[in-house]
């Protein structure tokens, strides 16, 4: 097998591109895709500081490695979301990136912002499924420590996996205000919202694991342990098997969807906004979801974690 580029001995096969890559024209393939995703959807320029959400898995890493590589102003802001030793493991793999590399690292600890309580503890307190409390606490947080810090754009590592996956959620079940909002730039609306983005959206979770190997990434390996049974696996199981049949499939899913979406879906608008009366970021009620699941659990004794 030899290199589409060079001629080398390749390393990587991707199939859905029909191609293979020694390891240095894998590394100019893969920031091709990213800056491509960039440029396209006008995520960010030159000037602009981004701030990446760094979990300290593979994803995240690879996303700040590339953006880094570029030239971008970046820094990251990692959410120590109190999940036990997964979390612990997590912050010291972030850690371990950004002072390897001399990039900063903004680190937040979710209890000290959520009435001392972590994500699974908030999650039973307020009878949610921890994956949703967690997703509360990550959007506002996200949001709110990007603007505090004057950073427009936060980017995440979602990769083509993520996105099909989301997908097929939102269309299994005809979404329709979920499908309006995918897409690989969210414009930030109103002052306390940074433009998110997600420049991997074109790369598949395989590719991304391959660069950080490559790139001899340290990352957290494990999945987080509340993930176990998210229909998103069984969504991306469900996606992988028509890979493996139809290489390219991923990929032809989101971006044909994309190129459809304003079409189909783009009449759909957010409600006015106000203003949280609690923290003051924008929401459509008197208190913003984060404030409502924070005194919801604050209402109620503290709940064992099962970890
Ligand atoms: S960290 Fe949080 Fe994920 Fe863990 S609790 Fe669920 S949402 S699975 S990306
Ligand atoms: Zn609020």
């Amino acid at each position: 097998m030899k290199c589409r580029r060079c001629g080398a001995k390749a390393v990587v096969k991707l199939r859905a591109h029909n191609s293979a890559f020694c390891p240095q024209c894998f590394f100019v393939f893969f920031r091709r895709q990213v800056e491509k995703a960039i440029r396209s959807w006008r995520m960010f320029e030159r000037d602009e500081r981004v701030m990446i959400a760094v979990s300290g898995g593979k994803d995240s890493l690879a996303l700040w490695d590339v953006l880094d590589g570029l030239g971008y102003r970046t820094c990251g802001i990692h959410l120590c979301l109190g999940i036990g030793e997964y979390s612990k493991r997590s912050r010291q793999k972030a850690e371990k990136f950004a002072s390897e590399r001399g990039l900063e690292l903004i680190v937040v600890e979710t209890e000290s912002r959520c009435a001392g309580l972590g994500v699974p503890e908030l999650a039973a307190a307020a009878g949610r499924s921890p994956c949703a409390a967690c997703g509360t606490v990550k959007r506002h947080l996200f949001d709110t420590e990007a603007t505090r810090r004057g950073c427009k754009v936060l980017a995440t590592g979602h990769n083509l996996d993520d996105e099909a996956a989301r997908l097929l959620g939102n269309v299994l079940r005809w979404q329709r205000h979920y499908l309006a909002k995918q897409k690989p730039v969210l414009e930030a609306t109103e002052p306390g919202f940074p433009r998110k983005v997600k420049p991997l959206y074109r790369i598949s979770e395989l590719a991304t694991a391959t660069y950080a190997f490559l790139r001899k990434i340290d990352y957290v390996v494990e999945e987080c342990p509340k993930a176990k049974g998210a229909t998103q696996l069984v969504y991306k199981e469900a996606l992988n098997q028509l890979e493996r049949a139809v290489p390219g499939t991923k990929f032809a899913f989101v971006s044909g969807f994309l190129d459809v979406r304003e079409e189909c879906f783009g009449g759909e608008r957010e409600a006015g906004a106000g203003r949280c009366e609690s923290c003051g970021q924008p929401c459509a009620e008197r208190l913003c979801s984060f404030c409502r699941l924070v005194a919801r659990a604050a209402g109620k004794p503290k709940v064992a974690s099962g970890l």
